[in-house]
């Protein structure tokens, strides 16, 4: 349907439409409306960080071993209202009882590319979820003493991507870019600031097939094994069309994906000599993003295989990463294979 120019269509009723069409239920339309409002608190948080002092690190050390940022935590805790939650952030996947969730299993990188953010540059919240899963593994933190909302349970999360029912990620840029999918194609919805609500402003994204914009860190290069090498100097060489491969790289896995979900081209983490998996991680970045690239028409693989086939045995487990436009992900595959 045609919209007219002063016709907007806010997240909240773009998701009640899709309720009303049964093609998620309430409890789900929930979940992601909850989802949005702890990404709109984030924003306002990233944006105004060098103002309340929540520029560098926290002093503590998650448990990868990187220094947590004190948004990193911030951000964490807001969106751990969710319910089952598997973060980077957190150590063991856990059901938070008193939730929003109706325990629908919600992966996220609360702050994806939070190192950004003291040089103002673009970072992300990444998420996914699963259908509801009632196997509790171990609880923790039953202790009386702890308040309800502190009572949690280990959960089972690892299931590959494909079970995925939703995925999305909220891009804090120059805008701030709340992109969705579930299951039925890729939507943004962008922040208006002027009214606090997230607008939808593009339907149904395609990736273009192929574009000629690489993102890799090519600081490693030495790092990495020969094919690949070989597939990063051929991009450069311009061959009878004349014009090399443009490189963007960011360092901000949201930002660099969202660039290359708009023009195309292909973004890749790769594994390298010193770590064999690269960096990014399979639960809740490397499969979410799949997800959404997939339904935009373009492809996630590991290298070798679609990440959404692949079922993590450990929730922080790490893959190498490309995604991107079919072409440009198929022909890195034959350089690899
Ligand atoms: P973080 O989890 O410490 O925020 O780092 C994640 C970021 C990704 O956003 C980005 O794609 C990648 O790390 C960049 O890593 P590198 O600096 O090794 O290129
Ligand atoms: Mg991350």
């Amino acid at each position: 349907t045609k919209k007219s120019r002063f016709e907007i269509q806010t997240l909240t009723g773009w998701l009640l439409n899709q309720e009303q069409a049964g093609v998620i239920n309430a409890e789900l339309t929930i979940v992601i409306s909850s989802i949005s409002m702890a990404c709109k608190q984030i924003a306002s948080l990233v944006q105004r960080a060098s103002i309340s002092n929540l520029t560098g690190v926290q002093g503590a050390v998650n448990v990868q071993g990187e220094d947590q940022k004190k948004l990193d935590v911030v951000s964490n805790e807001l969106l751990k209202l969710l319910g089952i939650i598997a973060s980077e952030e957190e150590d063991v996947p856990v059901a938070v009882e008193e939730s929003y969730s109706g325990n629908y299993i919600v992966v996220f990188d609360p702050l994806d590319g939070s190192s950004n953010i003291d040089a103002a540059v673009s970072s992300g919240s990444i998420f996914g979820i699963y259908s509801p899963n009632d196997e509790c593994l171990a609880d923790i933190g039953d202790d009386p003493a702890l308040d309800q909302s502190e009572q949690r349970c280990v959960v089972n999360v690892c299931q590959p991507g494909d079970n995925l029912l939703a995925a999305g990620y909220c891009m804090y840029s120059s805008s701030v870019i709340f992109v969705l999918t579930i299951g039925k194609g890729v939507f943004a919805f962008t922040l208006d600031p002027m009214h606090g609500e997230f607008v939808l402003t593009q339907e149904n994204i395609q990736i273009p097939k192929a574009g000629k914009i690489y993102a890799f860190n090519e600081g490693n290069c030495q790092l990495w094994d020969d094919n690949l090498k070989k597939y990063i100097d051929d991009l450069k060489d311009p061959g009878p069309s004349g014009k090399p491969y443009s490189a963007r790289y960011i360092g901000s896995l949201v930002g660099d994906f969202h660039r290359t979900l708009l023009y195309g081209g292909i973004y890749g983490y790769p594994g390298d000599k010193r770590s064999k998996n690269g960096k990014l991680r399979l639960l809740y970045e490397c499969a979410p993003l799949s997800f959404i690239v997939e339904q935009a028409g373009g492809k996630g693989s590991d290298g070798r295989q679609r990440v959404l086939d692949i079922t993590p045995i450990e929730i922080h487990e790490r893959l190498p990463l490309y995604i991107g436009s079919v072409e440009e992900v198929e022909k890195l595959e034959k350089y690899l294979a």
